[in-house]
Parts: C-alpha cells; structure tokens; sequence
C-alpha cells in the first residue's frame, strides 16, 4: 500500500493520518483472535492494568506467526518505508485492549520523548503504524492528537517510575499553540500512522465495547538505537531490516492456524 500524495500532505501537516478498509474484516478477526490467545499468556512481556485488566503485550510478533507475518505485509510496511525512503526495522510491536468497562487512560506524552533518552534513538525516524482491531470512537478510548504537534519538536518529559508523559503546562502550552484536538477513529480495519513527535494520548475506556489496537513501530535503519536501556521486549535490538512479503499476512501459509 503506497500512500497517494494528498494522504502524505495530510500526515505531514497533522503529524498523524486514518487510512479506512485497509484490512478485510476475515482478517481482523484473525488478528483479534490472536491477541486473545496472546493474553492468555502469563509472560513479562503481558502487561496488566492495576485491577489485572490486559493492558499491553509487547514483542508477541516474536511467538507469534500471525504477528510476525503481519509486519512483513505490504499494506503496513509499504507506507513507513515510503515515509523515510530506506530500509525499515521493528523498534515495537504491541497490542494494547483497552478493555470495556476496564481499559486505563494513557496520558498526553510524545513517542521519541521516550525513545530518544531510553533507547538512544537519534533521530524521530521511527513511527507507529497501527490496527483498529474494533470500531475505535471517541467514546471507546481513541487516540486523541493535537495536530501538528510534530512539528514543535521534542519536549523533555520527566522520567517518573519509568513512563515519560508530559508535563501539564508542557500540554497546556501545546494544544493552546495548536488550538485543536483530534480524534483519531474508524472502523475495525481501518490503519493509523503517526510521526514520533505527535502529541497524542487516550482517555479510559468506560463502555461495554472493546478497543484493540494492535500497533508496529518501524524505525529507518539508520537510525538504529545506539544505547538502549529498557528491556529487549520493549525497544529491540535487533536492527535486520524488513523483508516485506507481497501475499497478504492472512494468505501465508504458516497463519492459517492460531499460532499463540
Ligand atoms: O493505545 C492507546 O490508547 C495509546 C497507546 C500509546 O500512546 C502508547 O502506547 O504509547
């Protein structure tokens, strides 16, 4: 999937882009079938709400061979590497629930604020690319974004207990100077790709219906971590570039079965 130039006018200009119907709804229910068998799992690498809710699986693409396929499929791999123009890595990968009912709000914070002191990436050339694995609303827990934050750079945020959200007059500053919050919705299927420096978070997630979002980060591979420090699962060190696969991942061979 190439992005067409009026799509990459708007994701260079709001820091952040919707793409609809990317992935057929057989697929969807594929990957939402995985990330149950996923969570089923007790690992380091499951992460959990304080009320033991799932709240995050990182690195699952690593036992998993549906994941693992997917971050080989065209329609993810294709507009990330048009965006930096070279070969790509997977920094992350994850899939975050948000549960009904149950899922926490992830606060205002910038993705390279983290990467950049934790991981030692240069540069913001790295991105997410994600998933609506549900119709993702205003109501469920979208992203919400400030459009063209990206373009103000990165803004320290302090290190506390190992998460980086921003600090209030940092936030306060920003969506005065960008006068505008966006929701970043769609329907299950539906692709969302955003820069490293877009200011963005999600609310909780108090209504009966789930919000899965499976996310891949791709980072150009010049821009390989140089001195990481927080666990493998999380940021990876392995720097191989991408072989991308033309066949959808729902068509290889190896993901016809769930395989978590
Ligand atoms: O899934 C969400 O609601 C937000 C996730 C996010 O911003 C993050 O993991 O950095």
């Amino acid at each position: 999937m190439r992005l067409t130039p009026a799509q990459l006018n708007r994701y260079e200009e709001q820091g952040f882009l919707v793409v609809p119907n990317v992935f057929t709804a057989v697929e969807v229910d594929m990957l939402r079938d995985e990330s149950v068998a996923v969570f089923r799992h007790e690992r380091p690498e499951i992460w959990r709400e304080k009320n033991g809710a799932p709240r995050t699986a990182f690195g699952c693409q690593r036992y998993s061979d549906t994941f693992r396929a997917l971050t080989t499929d065209t329609r993810l791999h294709d507009p990330v590497q048009q965006i930096f123009g070279e070969p790509i890595y997977i920094h992350q990968f994850k899939v975050n629930p948000k549960v009904a009912f149950e899922g926490d709000p992830f606060p205002w914070h910038q993705d390279f604020a983290t990467w950049h002191p934790d991981d030692g990436m240069p540069e913001p050339r790295a991105m997410n690319i994600a998933i609506f694995l549900d119709d993702v609303t205003a109501a469920n827990g979208a992203l919400m974004f400030v459009p063209g934050s990206h373009k103000l750079g990165m803004i320290d945020a302090p290190d506390v207990n190992g998460r980086r959200w921003m600090e209030r007059q940092d936030v306060e500053r920003v969506i005065k100077s960008q006068d505008d919050i966006a929701i970043a919705g769609g329907s299950a299927g539906s692709v969302l790709l955003f820069h490293g420096n877009a200011v963005h978070g999600s609310a909780g997630n108090i209504t009966p219906l789930a919000r899965r979002i499976l996310y891949v980060t791709y980072s150009a591979v010049s821009n390989a971590l140089r001195n990481p420090t927080r666990a493998e699962f999380i940021a990876h060190h392995d720097f191989t570039p991408v072989e991308r696969d033309e066949r959808p991942f729902s068509e290889r061979p190896d993901v016809t079965a769930q395989t978590a």
